[in-house]
C-alpha cells in the first residue's frame, strides 16, 4: 500500500460524509485533490452539493471535475470542509500551510460546522512542532514581521518567487519547541502585517488518517 493510496483512503472516507444540499469546503494539496475526485465521482452517481474551494488551483481542479464551485465571498457558513495537513496529532492539532494556502484554509475551516482534516499516516505524529509553520506576510510589513517572529523564537526563510493567491509572501518559520502552541498562534495573530499561520489548534473537528491501508478516524 503506497502513500498516494492512503491519501485517497483517507479522502474517500470523509467525502463519504458529505450529503445532498451540504455545501462543501475543499482543500489544498495532493490529499486534498483525491477528496476532489472522489466528491467527483459521488456527483456523477447522483449526488447534489456546492463546494467552495480554498486556492485557485482547488478550485480549477473542483471545476474542471464537474463540481459546481461557488465564491466563497459569497457564502457565510458550510456545512463542512475537507483538507489536508502537513502534521497532525493526536490532540488533533495540526500545521498546515506548506503548500501556502493556509489564510484561505483557516477562513473555510472556520465557516464550516465541521472541519475534516484527511491525512496518510507519514503526517500522524505524536506532538506538532518539527514542520515548518508557515506565516502569510503583508509584503508592506516584510521586515517588520520577520523581525517579529524572529522575537518569538523563530528561525525565518521568506519562500523564494512566492506569492499567496492573495498576493503575499509566506515565511517558513522554524522553532526548536513548540511549548505552548496557543500562546505562539495569539502572538503571532497580534503581529500586524502577519495576515495567517497554518497553526490550526481548536479548529479540527475530525481526522481520517489512512496508514497501510486502514483508515482511522479521530474525534475531538
Ligand atoms: C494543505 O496542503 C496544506 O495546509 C498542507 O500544507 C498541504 C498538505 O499537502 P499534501 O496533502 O500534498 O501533503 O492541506
Amino acid at each position: 500500500m503506497s502513500v498516494e493510496q492512503d491519501k485517497r483512503l483517507a479522502a474517500e472516507a470523509a467525502v463519504a460524509e458529505i450529503c445532498d444540499g451540504m455545501i462543501v469546503g475543499l482543500g489544498t494539496g495532493s490529499t486534498a485533490a483525491f477528496a476532489v475526485a472522489a466528491l467527483a465521482r459521488r456527483i456523477t452517481d447522483g449526488l447534489k452539493v456546492e463546494a467552495v474551494a480554498t486556492s485557485k488551483a482547488t478550485a480549477q481542479a473542483a471545476i474542471a471535475a464537474g463540481i459546481a464551485v461557488r465564491d466563497f465571498a459569497e457564502v457565510p457558513s458550510l456545512d463542512l470542509a475537507i483538507d489536508g495537513a502537513d502534521e497532525i496529532d493526536a490532540r488533533l492539532w495540526a500545521i498546515k500551510g506548506a503548500g501556502g494556502a493556509m489564510l484561505r484554509e483557516k477562513a473555510v475551516a472556520a465557516a464550516a460546522k465541521r472541519f475534516v482534516v484527511i491525512a496518510d499516516g507519514s503526517k500522524s505524529v505524536e506532538a506538532i512542532g518539527a514542520a515548518k509553520l508557515p506565516v502569510e506576510v503583508l509584503p508592506f510589513a516584510l521586515s517588520f514581521v520577520v523581525a517579529r517572529l524572529e522575537e518569538l523564537g523563530a528561525a525565518v526563510t521568506v519562500r523564494p518567487d512566492y506569492w499567496t493567491d492573495n498576493g503575499n509572501l509566506v515565511a517558513d518559520c522554524r522553532f526548536a519547541a513548540l511549548a505552548d502552541p496557543h500562546a505562539l498562534a495569539g502572538a503571532i495573530d497580534a503581529i500586524p502585517g502577519a495576515l495567517g499561520h497554518g497553526l490550526f489548534l481548536d479548529e479540527v473537528d475530525a481526522a481520517y488518517i489512512s496508514a497501510a491501508g486502514e483508515v482511522t478516524r479521530r474525534d475531538r
